[in-house]
């Protein structure tokens, strides 16, 4: 749902490199409100606590991210200590939990920041986390240092946010199915999601080049469909307890983990290991093409639901969040009886197991609309069905690749960068701005729009280098149409907010793509 109301004060002429001036509020996304106060700048010191509301889980947990993130460059010790529910802070920082504010929408959050310290409030866990983003941008860039930084003023300029999402979904999917990436470059990405208030990382873990995920009743998934990859060049798979930490890990960032496996189609590396999910009963060969696999799952075959039930049962088991991603796309060979039946039975398969159903567009004619979330990616492909599927309640989430494929490349033409494709045309940062979610597909309602995603496919894309220059900085593109009100879209001044984050991007050891459209410090 969008809203319009905003003020953005206009800002001092300050840049984030003039001495004693105050520093320049800049901030991706965008927030509703940015409300400078020059004369009311905070320094942090060697002896402020992050104070926590006693008693919330959700206030330790966002107070010991923060103080996590600050220590090593400050090198200052920064313990948790709660405040009574209520009270306020006796100055330093804090971050508040206040039930108050639960009305609003569970990602907004306000910071404050005063001669006194600085305050972050919210209603719910996400604005908890959602104020430690921001907070991290109004610290001086050395913040994202991963070493410590001697002799640096910590500086925060004065002044107070008012800020909440546009939409309760921003995510961005990862595809380690196609080339494997290993547990920490995940958390890496991560990572990054977490400065721009990215609040689900979508895992795509199985398509026809690769099962990436262990399932202990039935090891050869990973023993023989983890094998290979698009080229043949990578393999690998996370074991249940790698998975868990990666959510873990997300989680202790604001960010909500949704795994995805794929069917009817896209699942080669299935049939690969276990031939009794194809039509003929016989294991093909691995597929290591880049292109899809002509084969898929057997719709007929009940062999094919008694492995959907333990992958589904074990996936969910490992899986706190509330949304389980079945796939779906890219069916034109199948008859609409067989997907009714095969989506029949993989929607009771997932509330069996007590979680939501999200599905690729091509799945929304097939599923219950009051009870699917669809993600939207191509237009000219199942129009109609989509808005009918919206019409009747399902929601809707969007991924438009001329837009928010972060696996096409930046520009034509002899590339400095090695990587990608352009299936959907080359995406420069200011087309991957340049959209509003609700205006992809007449006649979808607009209410129907949960929220963004960022899609990192992975077939021509190796390693973790050059999933960041691909994703950095068009992400924060997708991240601000997904968290900004629609009125605050402008691309100069998107374009100097992004530049600012180069430096930050730089400190912390990001790769991005310096697109000439930006004028980088
Ligand atoms: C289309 S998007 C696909 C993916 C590919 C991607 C490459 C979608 C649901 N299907 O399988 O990886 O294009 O850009």
């Amino acid at each position: 749902e969008s809203r319009s109301q905003m003020s953005v004060t206009t800002q001092g002429a300050g840049g984030p490199s003039d001495g004693g001036a105050a520093p320049r509020i800049s901030v991706v996304p965008q927030p509703v409100s940015v409300q400078p106060d020059a004369g009311a700048a905070y320094e942090l010191t060697a002896g402020d606590a992050v104070h926590a509301t006693a008693g919330s889980r959700a206030a330790q947990d966002a107070a010991g991210f923060l103080a996590e993130l600050l220590r090593t460059p400050t090198g200052f010790p920064l313990p948790v200590r709660e405040v009574p529910a209520g009270e306020e802070a006796p100055g330093g920082v804090a971050l508040l939990l206040d039930e108050a504010d639960t009305a609003t929408d569970p990602g907004s959050y306000t910071v404050d920041v005063t001669p006194r310290g600085v305050t972050i409030r919210a209603g719910e866990r996400e604005g908890l986390f959602n104020g430690v983003a921001t907070l991290r941008q109004l610290l001086p860039v050395r913040i994202d240092s991963p070493e410590r930084v001697e002799g640096c003023p910590w500086r925060i300029p004065g002044g107070r946010v008012i800020d909440r999402p546009r939409y309760v979904y921003r995510g961005a999917m990862l595809d380690v199915a196609r080339n494997f990436m290993p547990a920490a470059d995940v958390k890496r990405y991560i990572d990054s999601l977490a400065r721009y208030k990215i609040n689900h990382l979508h895992l795509h873990l199985t398509d026809d080049q690769g099962w990436r995920i262990e399932i202990t009743s039935r090891p050869e998934l990973t023993a023989t469909g983890g094998g290979s990859g698009a080229g043949g060049i990578s393999k690998g798979h996370y074991t249940q307890d790698e998975y868990r930490d990666l959510v873990a890990h997300a989680w202790s960032r604001g960010i909500t983990v949704v795994p995805e496996i794929e069917g009817p189609n896209h699942a080669h590396a299935a049939l690969a290991s276990y031939g009794e999910l194809t039509e003929d009963g016989a294991a093909p060969p691995l597929h290591v093409g880049y292109g899809p696999s002509q084969q898929g799952l057997a719709i007929q075959g009940e062999e094919t639901y008694a492995l959907l039930d333990d992958v589904i049962r074990e996936v969910a088991a490992m899986t706190p969040g509330p949304y389980l991603h079945v796939g779906g796309d890219e069916t034109d060979n199948r008859t609409p009886e067989d997907l009714a039946h095969y989506f029949g039975r993989v929607a009771q398969l997932v509330r069996k197991y007590g979680k939501q159903l999200i599905g690729w567009q091509e799945s929304a004619a097939h599923l219950e609309p009051a009870d699917t979330v669809t993600e939207f990616w191509v237009q000219g492909r199942n129009d109609e069905q989509l808005i009918a599927a919206a019409e009747g309640g399902a929601k809707v989430i969007v991924a438009p690749c001329e837009h928010a494929y972060l696996d096409m490349r930046y520009a034509p033409g002899k590339p400095e960068y090695p990587v990608g494709t352009d299936w959907a045309g080359t995406v420069d940062l200011r087309k991957s701005y340049a959209w509003q979610p609700e205006d992809l597909l007449d006649g979808l309602p607009a209410k129907a729009v949960m929220g963004v995603e960022a899609a990192l496919w992975t077939e021509v894309v190796f390693g973790i280098d050059q999933a960041e220059l691909l994703a950095f900085p068009r992400l924060l593109a997708v991240a601000e149409t997904g968290w900004s009100p629609a009125a605050a879209k402008d691309w100069d001044g998107f374009a100097e907010r992004v530049a600012a984050q180069g430096p930050r991007l730089r400190q912390a050891g990001v790769n991005y793509y310096r697109t000439p459209e930006v004028r980088w410090p």
